[in-house]
């Protein structure tokens, strides 16, 4: 146990060492890159005060130099990205499974950098965009660094790493006029759709609520391609990565997406960085399905093919252990824009498949860190430096750190006794997995890879009637701005093969037919495409429903973190503020009272309340509940406030908990007060009396109230 502390306070100051952070404290002087102190930061060099500057300025020189060349290559996916440090700890020993050192111990904790990315957009692109999230974590283990470079969706787009290129330049802003930015709903994208029907079952996915998420903490995570562990015995067993949220797994509405967009396009970022800094860390807990080599064959897809998931209906997730991220980064380019994912990091204990997409995955990462972060020695930048000890004989090259002592850099040699030493497998030696392969090189896909809508049919049935009908509306808006009728017919043909009730419900909101399946197939194709290659061999599913796919299916209940507006203005009563405050802080939820500007104003009671924010500067749509503390004055001055009347509405179009302490004033100003039933207002999400705390906690707990949906009248 003692070794253990010593073992874990290593990691730590190795990760310290790791970070190379720099404090520009208080007592140093302004210096140039060379060392020398500056004496004058505010004048450049001129001849004359009224002069012409002159070359000889070094110090502006340099300045400027290096302000010219302060931007690299943005990510040419997964742009726009935020990240976190933490740690990870495994809750009891995989031994049996691999020899991964860091899925051993439950007493050691391995440092984690997580980074979380949309994928479409630019990088200052907003942060709900309705897109696919990237979640890769950076494990610094002792046997070297291992990512794992998921997404939030278990499963990808295409099955081939060829097609990628393709698909992202589908999807990127189109290529003539650069528009639409961090966005699917367009022309390019849709109509590589239409002509991919391997692309369904993800784009069921990307068209849900999973696509614009309520918080990065709040997001499952998945490796997507199926890895294999290996043990000490060299026994592997195949492996689905999953990464389980303890705050549960939660979206906005669409239209609440939009404005966020305009109203914080940092939402995101922001929620991570403020829950962090508050303490409230963000969990998760890794999660595997685990299958024995000897069911490679069993079920009716093909492990190999990314566009499939693994039921948890038919193999359960197990829990093993769980992630924490504790603390920001220091310097967003330093870490979070510097940082080098690539899906071959990997470490003794866990190997490939042959799953074609992963595969070209392999040769995609490296390729790109050499063109954005400037060369081969990219493993040298402090976030991407393993805490393991690195040896070898690759030396020089852009930005080289390291100095290299001695005359010997190839192997074998006699001159440094042979060393640095190719180590042992018993010794912690990477071995591969010896997989048999016996076969004839070809450019083709597997049969077994062609059922492309068993699973996205098992998706859409496993939602929940609202979840439905957020799929719908998601596919009308998108397809509605295609301005390509042909494009929009071929989706639906493709639809149709998902689920008619789906197409038809789109095609209805779209003033269009579904196509029957001859026409779709040849309408407007290109000449080159080969409909056989595609053709859908729909196998039995063997399920009707996994209700591990739908968001809603789980109770929820924990309201930590989440945030809660108080409408406030002069005059409110301090108790029913102050108790309410308490209880929601209690349970770990964010208070912050808003009023009709940022300065303090006077409970009834004479006292001053501290406002965090004021109506002018926020939106509803930034909140998770409401709250309307009591106080007729308050009251009074909250009526003739239109953005606070704006707020409730909107709050209500969105299904969001909503709580008052009385009805006459605010309340009933709103649009939506008059055609309440007013005997069902709990099960509306309306807390309406006194002392009514817990009931509010439960029905933040709930997250929505979905049912308002169903009326649709909220002109907000
Ligand atoms: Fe990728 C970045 C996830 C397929 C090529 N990818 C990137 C990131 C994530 C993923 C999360 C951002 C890493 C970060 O935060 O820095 N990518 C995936 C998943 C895939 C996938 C889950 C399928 C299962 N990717 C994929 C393919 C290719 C790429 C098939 C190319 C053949 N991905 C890249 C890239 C990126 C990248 C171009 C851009 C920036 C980077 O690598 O570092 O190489």
């Amino acid at each position: 146990m003692k070794n253990e502390k010593k073992k874990n306070s290593e990691v730590n100051k190795k990760l310290q060492d790791l970070d190379r952070n720099r404090e520009d404290a208080q007592d140093q002087y302004l210096t140039t890159n060379q060392g020398v102190r500056i004496n004058d930061n505010q004048n450049s060099l001129k001849a004359g005060d009224r002069g012409a500057s002159l070359l000889e300025d070094f110090i502006l020189r340099e300045k400027i130099t290096h302000f010219d060349h302060e931007r690299i290559p943005e990510r040419i996916v997964h742009a726009r990205g935020s990240a976190a440090h933490g740690y990870f700890q495994v809750y009891e020993s995989m031994e049996k499974f691999t020899k991964a050192g860091f899925l051993q111990d439950p007493t050691r904790k391995t440092p984690v950098f997580t980074r979380f990315s949309t994928v479409a957009g630019f990088k200052g692109s907003t942060d709900l965009a309705r897109d696919v999230r990237g979640f890769s974590v950076k494990f610094y283990t002792d046997e070297g660094n291992y990512d794992l470079v998921g997404n939030n969706i278990p499963v990808f787009f295409i099955q081939d790493a060829i097609k990628f290129p393709d698909l992202i330049h589908a999807v990127k802003p189109e290529p003539h006029n650069e528009i639409p930015q961090a966005a699917s709903a367009h022309d390019t994208f849709w109509d590589f759709v239409s002509l991919m029907p391997e692309s369904m079952h993800m784009i069921m996915w990307a068209m849900s609520d999973r696509a614009i998420p309520r918080s990065l903490r709040m997001m499952e995570g998945f490796g997507v391609h199926t890895f294999r562990l290996v043990n000490k015995e060299g026994q592997g067993t195949f492996v689905k990565f999953h990464w389980k949220p303890l705050l549960g797994t939660h979206g906005v509405t669409w239209d609440e997406a939009q404005k966020i967009s305009g109203n914080d396009p940092d939402f995101h970022r922001r929620d991570l960085w403020n829950a962090i800094d508050n303490g409230q860390f963000p969990e998760w807990e890794l999660g595997v399905q685990l299958i024995p080599e000897e069911d490679e064959h069993k079920f009716d897809f093909d492990l190999l093919d990314a566009t499939k998931l693994v039921p948890e209906e038919l193999v359960p997730v197990k829990k093993i252990g769980k992630m924490v991220l504790n603390r920001n980064p220091n310097n967003f380019f330093a870490e979070t824009e510097q940082v080098a994912f690539h899906p071959g990091h990997i470490v003794p204990g866990i190997d490939f498949t042959n799953d074609p997409l992963l595969q070209g995955r392999l040769f995609s990462y490296t390729d790109t860190q050499l063109k954005r972060l400037g060369g081969p020695n990219f493993h040298e930048i402090p976030i991407n430096r393993p805490i393991a000890p690195v040896h070898n004989n690759q030396r020089d090259g852009h930005m080289r750190q390291e100095i290299n002592k001695g005359q010997t850099s190839y192997q074998p040699n006699s001159l440094r006794g042979g060393c640095p030493f190719q180590a042992k497998i018993e010794e912690g030696g990477f071995d591969s997995y010896p997989e048999k392969i016996d076969a004839k090189k070809v450019r083709e896909r597997s049969e077994s890879f062609k059922d492309h809508f068993s699973q996205a049919t098992l998706f859409f049935k496993s939602q929940t009637d609202v979840e439905q009908r957020h799929i719908i509306d998601a596919f009308s808006f998108e397809l509605g701005k295609v301005g390509v009728s042909e494009v929009q017919e071929r989706v639906l043909g493709l639809l149709n093969e998902v689920s008619g009730d789906l197409a038809n419900k789109v095609a209805a909101n779209l003033g269009v037919n579904v196509p029957r399946r001859k026409e779709q197939l040849n309408h407007g194709v290109p000449a080159d495409f080969d409909p056989k290659r595609y053709e859908p061999s729909k196998s039995n599913p063997s399920l009707e429903k996994d209700p591990a796919l739908s968001m809603m299916h789980k109770g929820f209940g924990n309201i930590a973190t989440r945030k809660i507006a108080f409408l406030c203005a002069e005059g409110v009563e301090d108790a029913s503020v102050q108790e309410m405050k308490k209880a929601l802080e209690n349970k770990g939820a964010m208070v912050k009272i808003l009023g009709p500007n940022s300065t303090e104003i006077k409970t009834a009671e004479g006292k001053s309340l501290k406002i965090d924010e004021a109506f002018r500067t926020t939106a509803s749509v930034v909140f998770d509940a409401f709250y309307i503390p009591s106080g007729n004055k308050a009251h009074k001055a909250l009526s003739n406030i239109p953005k606070a009347i704006h707020f409730l509405n909107e709050a209500y179009k969105h299904c969001k908990p909503i709580a008052s302490v009385q009805d006459k004033g605010l309340l009933d100003q709103t649009y939506f007060w008059k055609n309440l039933d007013k005997k069902n207002l709990i099960e509306d999400g309306i807390i309406l009396g006194k002392d009514k705390s817990s009931e509010f906690i439960k029905a933040i707990g709930k997250h929505r109230f979905w049912k308002r949906e169903e009326k649709d009248y909220i002109p907000a």
